[in-house]
């Protein structure tokens, strides 16, 4: 068996008025908690260092990359997580707003990171799957302006070893897409990792509100069964800034059970020890795309 001990730590609301260092030490006191558990791995949320900030209009650009983004990682005011890792001896993955200057221009992405244990950076991955809308919709209550203020990510779905398995990472909602498993599930993955920040109201289906949960939980256990893979869903939740948040941070076995949920909407741990060697099932019987898949068939799918 390959054991990696899971720390999936969700966190509660972070104020638009919460200074980064004070989030930045709710961090590194999950971190910490974690570590009581000996976990190998702590999961932190999307966006987890700020406000959901995508929810509100911010016109000033260059207040809107001061406040929300991150220019160098680790950044002074990140580097407690990191030092934290490597005294503990514990891997972590941080969701955060990036800034990049990468051919030649500024580049804006909504991004995670892993880090392993002595606390080197060994994955990066940047958002694919967009939500929302481009414009500012002044007659919707909360906005979700992910498409104004990030780019597409560049780097795609790409599977990496990390803890002795192969792990993927992809980010809120790329979690209700089935592709963003299954780029990944067809490099093998054993466990994906998800950070996310979603808002209990959407203004483009409010009819969907009730639903929030269900819809949070479904595609990530779909996700899991569909490719044999451990899915670590953690959300930032409650209600930050008036709204409410998502919350029922899941770990996911490959068989799409959920062996592990938060009870709160607050800052806590949901941990679970997490064998990867109980993948080998799924992806050798219902789940052998070898055998079973017929791509032949599929062309529409990335064609259109
Ligand atoms: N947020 C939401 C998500 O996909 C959303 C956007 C909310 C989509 C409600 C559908 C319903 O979880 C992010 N950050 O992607």
């Amino acid at each position: 068996s390959r054991i990696v001990r899971v720390a999936a730590a969700q966190m509660g609301p972070v104020s638009r008025n919460d200074a980064k260092p004070k989030t930045v030490a709710r961090m590194v006191a999950l971190m910490r908690e974690a570590h009581s558990l000996k976990a190998d791995l702590v999961v932190f949320p999307e966006l987890a260092l700020t406000a959901f900030f995508t929810k509100w209009y911010i016109a000033d650009e260059a207040e809107l990359e001061a406040t929300y983004f991150e220019t160098e990682m680790p950044s002074e005011v990140t580097r407690p997580l990191f030092e934290t890792a490597a005294e503990l001896g514990i891997g972590f993955h941080l969701g955060y707003a990036e800034i990049a200057h990468e051919g030649g221009r500024k580049r804006r992405y909504n991004t995670a990171i892993v880090v392993d244990r002595t606390g080197r950076i060994v994955h990066k991955y940047r958002k694919v799957h967009l939500p929302g809308h481009e414009d500012y919709r002044p007659d919707y209550p909360i906005q979700d302006l992910e498409k104004m203020y990030f780019e597409v990510g560049d780097k795609g779905f790409r599977a990496f070893r990390h803890e002795g398995g192969v792990f993927g990472v992809i980010i809120c909602n790329d979690r209700r897409w089935p592709e963003s498993y299954r780029v990944l599930g067809l490099q093998g993955a054993e466990m994906i990792l998800c950070g996310y920040n979603t808002c209990v109201h959407n203004p483009m289906a409010p009819e969907h509100d009730h639903l929030a949960n269900f819809h949070n939980h479904l595609p990530m256990q779909a996700g899991a069964y569909q490719n044999g893979t451990w899915v670590v869903g953690v959300a930032k939740a409650g209600v930050e800034d008036d709204w409410a948040m998502v919350g029922q941070s899941a770990i996911i076995s490959p068989t799409g059970e959920i062996v592990a949920m938060c009870a709160t909407d607050g800052d806590e741990i949901a941990f679970c020890r997490c064998d990867l060697d109980l993948t080998r099932l799924s992806k050798t019987a219902v789940f052998d795309f070898a055998r079973h898949r017929r791509p032949e068939h599929y062309s529409l799918i990335t064609s259109t």
